[in-house]
């Protein structure tokens, strides 16, 4: 099985460490294409060649975890592109009063949104969606 995580990255960092711990869960299940989501610090890559990449491992992965909390113009780019390839797209969200998870993914019959509050509540979330 390999999964695409996607996650904030320029959108912003505030929940990398909540990433990596959704990393390790995801690890339990399969190949986890993107760890470098989770890491802090830019590769030295250019942005032409960071698309290219990621686009090769989007378009060849079984499963799509995005932890969708902050927003992200590439992490929406990321789940709307593996929508359209009959991808699953499980959307990781945690509420909060001043916040609400854009319509677009809300409102998506064509993924599956999963509020959670806590990483202990999120990993039983992969629990039941990923095949056992
Ligand atoms: C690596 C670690 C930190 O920064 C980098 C270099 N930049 C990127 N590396 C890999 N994937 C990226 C990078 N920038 C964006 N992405 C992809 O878009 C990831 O798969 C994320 O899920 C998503 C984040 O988009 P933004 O708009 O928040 O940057």
């Amino acid at each position: 099985m390999k999964i695409y995580f996607a996650g904030s990255i320029r959108g912003g960092r505030d929940d990398a460490d909540i990433y990596l711990k959704l990393v390790e869960e995801l690890e339990k299940y399969g190949e986890v294409l993107t760890e470098h989501v989770a890491t802090i610090g830019e590769e030295d890559m250019s942005d032409g060649e960071i698309f290219v990449r990621d686009l090769e491992w989007l378009t060849n992965c079984d499963a799509v975890v995005a932890e969708v909390t902050m927003p992200s113009l590439g992490v929406g780019f990321e789940v709307g592109v593996a929508q359209s390839l009959g991808i699953p797209v499980l959307c990781l969200y945690r509420p909060a009063p001043q916040r609400r998870l854009s319509a677009m993914l809300a409102g998506n019959p064509g993924i599956h949104v999963a509020e959670y509050y806590s990483v202990g509540e999120a990993a039983e979330l992969l629990g039941e969606w990923f095949p056992a």
